[in-house]
């Protein structure tokens, strides 16, 4: 008997220990939807999540350009309010009713990699206040960020069934320009460890990075996943204030001003 209770107990123990080995965007742990209202994902018209994004006004979720380019508002869903992707039952899985690209938007890792998509219908989520100008310090290296998605827990691994978050600093841009010679200073920021191990990773990607209540960027690029000296790029978002503003604030279609 007390043989079985070891042996079930170290099994459990051994269980564990692997889910914690595994639990990841990669490197990270699980985050609750409760504490994190405004995380969202990203699916086709079929379900299957691609990427991320952030609920920043009642009506508007804001991603990654490369995340919308090219998909019609048909062929996307924003998923709101569910934790667990297999949990049908928790959130919404709503269509967008316009889909903006900044004008400028290329390629991410030139720049402008920010798409704001446009519902019907007010989400009963709290929205997450953009970084503005005068949220510089929020830039400064070494300050703590947190991303958070539904990505891929390893380079080449699967996407993760559960949100997850993952604490990383901003680094220096002089790294992050030596690192990527095409990183533009004045719109991303890089963030991570020299040594790799916890990053961001593809479905990621147009994902919330935030710190003290305010979201400071959206996840871009990268070399890679988590490996050593290849931080993760991040839109410097405070820097499209102004772009975003007049999108963001706008009312939706149909939505007639009081
Ligand atoms: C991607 O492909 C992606 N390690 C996202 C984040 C990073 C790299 C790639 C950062 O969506």
């Amino acid at each position: 008997m007390r043989r079985l209770l070891v042996l079930v107990l170290s099994a459990l123990l051994a269980a564990t220990g692997t889910a914690a080995a595994n639990e990841q965007v990669v490197g990270g742990e699980r985050a609750s939807i409760e504490a994190n209202p405004w995380a969202v994902y990203l699916t086709d018209d079929r379900g299957a999540q691609f990427c991320g994004g952030t609920v920043v006004a009642p009506t508007k979720v804001l991603t990654a350009a490369h995340c919308a380019l090219g998909r019609s508002p048909s062929d996307l869903r924003v998923v709101a309010g569910r934790e667990d992707k297999q949990d049908r039952d928790s959130g919404v899985s709503v269509m967008p009713v316009d889909v903006w690209i900044h004008k400028q938007y290329v390629a991410a890792d030139e720049g402008e990699d920010i798409a704001v998509l446009t519902l019907k219908t007010a989400l009963p989520y709290t929205p997450l206040p953009i970084a503005e100008p005068t949220d510089r310090a929020l830039y400064q290296p070494g300050t703590q960020l947190r991303a958070l998605g539904w990505g891929r827990t390893s380079e080449n691994g699967k996407t993760s069934r559960y949100l997850l978050q993952a604490t990383v600093p901003v680094l220096p841009d002089d790294f992050c320009v030596e690192t990527y010679p095409q990183f533009v200073k004045t719109d991303m920021f890089c963030a991570g460890y020299e040594g790799g191990k916890i990053d961001t990773c593809q479905g990621d990607s147009g994902g919330p990075i935030v710190a003290q209540g305010k979201l400071v960027g959206v996840t871009s690029w990268g070399e890679g996943c988590a490996r050593r000296g290849k931080p993760g790029v991040y839109v410097r978002l405070s820097r499209y204030a102004k772009d975003l503003h007049p999108v963001v604030d706008a009312l939706p279609p149909g939505v007639v001003d009081p």
